[in-house]
């Protein structure tokens, strides 16, 4: 219809502002969960998402955080934080990845700053390697958690990838990993997993991580961790940043993005932190500065309360020998639910070999099923994972273990 608007006349149909979007495409973690959440069968199974939850397939609250939620309650001010986030979460959250008695650390040769989880922890430093380093790339690992390259391709930063599954021994390819880092123009950022790949379990041995380290000091990589899964791998928060001592040892700057999510069950808190090592603390003051610069323009500030609970933590011993426990009962049912699977699988008379499922540790068995076999295991079976293969470990319960096994037996059986 046409009107007659004021001195002239004009079209009054609404015109479409976003005429030319079309749907995002699905992630593929979360729409596994939605297919989960409308499937009505009784004995169905969400293998798919990696939040830890107890025997009972339930979520949990770690006993720490209800005691630090309870001694926070009421004292804490609702003021912003500052752009660096609480100065006490950082301090000790890098105590955590580098050490108590870290130098680094007691000589503030770091720029720390609170994130938005692991996400925004990986998300602020894509943006600073863009704007620092706008020549370089980053190298992900072959696979990685689908998340690192949607981070750095929506921080613009071009991606590369390196060798590190080898889907014939179901382990590490460390051979290949070590030419592609070899192969990789001087002075590359990659992004290594500390402890518990995501999504192979499968972390380099020790003397591994020494020979990665020694050929970054060769090349002059710049390595980036990304530790999500600090005491899931091991059940021991100290050996699970080994890596990161080793190339602490070797004289490297890191960068290294953590996340309490898994670990303290803060889900939804978005608590983490990013620290950057640097020459001296001018450098890491300006570095610092930057960080802050950034996260201005994307959040202003970080969130308050997650960010208490986890300083509570981790700054009260009593608190924080009560985590370091409850981590170790996370880790210890996902070990136990890996044994009692291949003990079932193989006591099924399965001709395959499961030594991979408790070869590969934390939260993640990377199975080896064919995209095949895990659509018959969601069609016939319902039950529900990643196309990839890769099995979430913390939906296997002691009360579903046994269909599982069977299942995975059923579909294996031919192949
Ligand atoms: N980095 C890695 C390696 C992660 O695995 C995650 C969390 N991924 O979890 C979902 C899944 O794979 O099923 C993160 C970073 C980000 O964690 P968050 O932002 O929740 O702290």
């Amino acid at each position: 219809m046409r009107r007659f608007l004021g001195r002239r006349w004009m079209s009054t149909s609404t015109v479409g502002w976003w005429d030319n979007v079309g749907p995002a495409p699905k992630d593929p973690l979360l729409s596994i969960t939605e297919a989960f959440l409308a499937d009505n069968h009784p004995e169905k199974i969400n293998l798919g998402v990696g939040a830890y939850r107890d025997d009972e397939g339930k979520p949990i609250v770690l006993q720490c955080v209800r005691d630090a939620e309870a001694r926070i309650a009421g004292t804490e001010y609702l003021e912003s934080l500052s752009r660096q986030g609480s100065l006490k979460l950082v301090m000790e959250s890098v105590k955590l990845a580098y050490g108590e008695n870290s130098g680094i650390v007691k000589e503030g040769k770091f720029a720390g700053v609170q994130a938005i989880s692991g996400t925004g922890a990986c998300r602020l430093f894509a943006e600073l390697q863009r704007r620092f380093q706008p020549d370089s790339r980053i190298y992900l690992p072959v696979p990685t958690w689908s998340n690192h390259h949607n981070i750095w391709r929506d921080a613009q930063v071009p991606q590369r990838t390196f060798q590190y599954y080898n889907p014939a021994s179901k382990g590490i390819h460390f051979a290949a990993l070590m030419d592609d880092i070899k192969n990789a123009p001087n002075r590359s950022f990659f992004l290594l997993h500390p402890c518990a790949h995501n999504p192979t379990g499968i972390d380099p041995t020790d003397e591994q991580w020494r020979e990665i380290s020694y050929l970054f000091k060769v090349k002059n990589h710049f390595p980036f961790f990304d530790m999500a899964y600090q005491g899931f791998a091991s059940g021991d928060l100290k050996k699970d940043a080994q890596a990161i001592h080793i190339f602490l040892d070797d004289g490297h700057l890191i960068g290294c993005a953590q996340s309490f999510a898994k670990t303290m069950g803060l889900y939804g808190q978005r608590v983490g932190c990013l620290s950057v090592l640097c020459v001296d603390k001018n450098q890491a003051t300006a570095v610092k500065s930057q960080l802050q610069h950034i996260a201005r323009a994307m959040y202003s500030n970080p969130p308050v309360h997650g960010a208490l609970l986890v300083s509570t933590i981790l700054g009260d011993p009593g608190l924080k020998s009560m985590w370091v426990k409850e981590v170790k009962v996370m880790s210890d049912r996902l070990m136990k639910m890996r044994n009692a699977l291949r003990v079932n699988l193989e006591n099924l008379g399965s001709a395959l070999t499961w030594e991979h499922i408790t070869n590969q540790v934390g939260m993640f068995w990377y199975s080896g099923l064919n995209p095949e076999q895990v659509d018959r295991l969601r069609n016939e079976f319902h039950i529900y994972m990643t196309h990839d293969g890769r099995i979430s470990m913390a939906g296997v319960t002691t009360g579903n273990v046994d269909y599982l096994a069977n299942a995975i037996h059923e579909v294996t059986k031919s192949g």
